[in-house]
């Protein structure tokens, strides 16, 4: 929470970039009781503050008014490209329950539960993500039950997309949760949303070209802002998978940001006209989780597109996923037992491994 004092000298500054910059490069963006308001420096005549802060139009008798005790900061930034469409929400989730099949575990169990949280206009957004409660795909290994054996693994039920398909099987491990989908298919999910860390096995067959899309989110305890343990920690993310036709994760994917938190200040989330949301710029180590104070912390929520498991989906103005170490990741045995089944599979995430937490990613594969 700013003070007043800083949003005079913030407001003052504005006046001289609203009057001294010309058609470029400002927005002010003022943040009150949870909703956000983005002007761009051209839109502004003067900026008056009194008990109010009054911002006029240059072209209209339009004025934006703010009480003081009702902003909670206001910052300066670049102005964007395309319209903000990011959804942002404030505090923790108004409702809460348990989204998993495991409900109990040995080891460092924490139980994998949904919330839903309301932002400015009423929009409500599930998070971490939207779960899918169909077809659990087996553990690789679980610190729950413990692994697979090898005979096992050959006993495999195979999923039938294209009765004439290839067959292959798939090697995934998530921080901490996904779902497959393979040609819009959904194939199945991890049983294990949250923690202990596990790492899945699954077949299937199906023709080329094939387009994997997969759902991932990095979970929380502390739902709408992404924070988990009584630390109120930023936790973080990451993804790797191994086809046996020899695809694998690695930068030729697609990666996709929808939910991104915690944040003091969802303005440092830069978003262009090209489909790019950087959280780059923003804290990882934001105020309101050194603090654990949830309730100042900010997230912002984007729509999934229809058909983004499908082939014939358009993800060329996606990002090319952004590739990990091994020693940024931290994997767990679930996936350093197994390292050879991985091959050479890179560990894969959107751009901010800590504060994007719901990210799709996406390949096609011709052969
Ligand atoms: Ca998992
Ligand atoms: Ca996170
Ligand atoms: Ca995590």
């Amino acid at each position: 929470m700013k003070r007043i004092s800083y949003l005079l000298q913030t407001a003052a500054a504005m006046l001289i970039l609203a009057t001294t910059s010309t058609a470029t490069a400002q927005t002010l963006n003022v943040y009150s009781k949870g909703t956000a308001t983005n002007i761009k420096a051209a839109d502004i005549r003067s900026i008056k503050f009194d008990k109010k802060l009054t911002i006029s139009s240059p072209t209209s008798s339009a004025a934006w008014t703010f009480e003081f005790n009702a902003v909670d900061s206001m910052t300066v930034s670049a102005a964007q490209t395309a319209s903000y469409k990011g959804s942002i929400t404030k505090g923790l989730a108004d409702s809460v329950w348990t989204s998993a099949i495991v409900t109990s575990c040995t080891g460092m169990f924490t139980l994998g539960r949904s919330g839903r949280i309301k932002d400015a206009s009423g929009t409500s957004w599930i998070v971490p993500m939207e779960v899918n409660a169909g077809r659990a795909i087996p553990d690789l290994f679980t610190p729950c039950t413990g692994s697979m054996s090898t005979a096992d693994t050959s006993k495999l039920e195979t999923i039938v997309i294209d009765p004439d398909g290839v067959v292959i099987t798939a090697y995934l491990h998530a921080d901490n949760y996904f779902e497959l989908y393979v040609n819009g298919v959904f194939i199945g999910r991890d049983p294990i949303p949250f923690t202990p860390f596990n790492s899945n096995i699954v077949r299937f067959k199906v023709k080329y070209p094939i387009t994997y899309a997969i759902k991932c989110a990095d979970w929380e305890e502390h739902l709408g802002v992404g924070m988990e343990y009584d630390t109120y920690n930023v936790g973080d993310a990451g993804f790797i998978a191994y086809f046996s036709d020899g695809t694998k994760t690695d930068e030729t994917w697609k990666s996709q940001v929808f939910y991104i938190a915690p944040l003091d200040d969802p303005s440092c989330v830069v978003e262009t006209a090209d489909g790019v949301r950087n959280s780059l710029n923003c804290s990882k180590k934001p105020a309101c989780s050194s603090n654990k104070n949830p309730s100042g912390c900010y997230a912002l929520h984007y729509p999934i597109p229809d058909g983004w498991s499908l082939k014939t989906f358009d993800d060329s103005k996606w990002p090319s996923a952004s590739i990990f170490t091994e020693a940024q990741f931290g994997p767990k045995e679930a996936y350093t037992n197994y390292r050879s089944l991985f091959r050479d599979a890179k560990f894969i995430w959107s751009s901010n491994l800590d504060l994007d937490n719901f990210v799709i990613l996406r390949k096609t594969v011709t052969k």
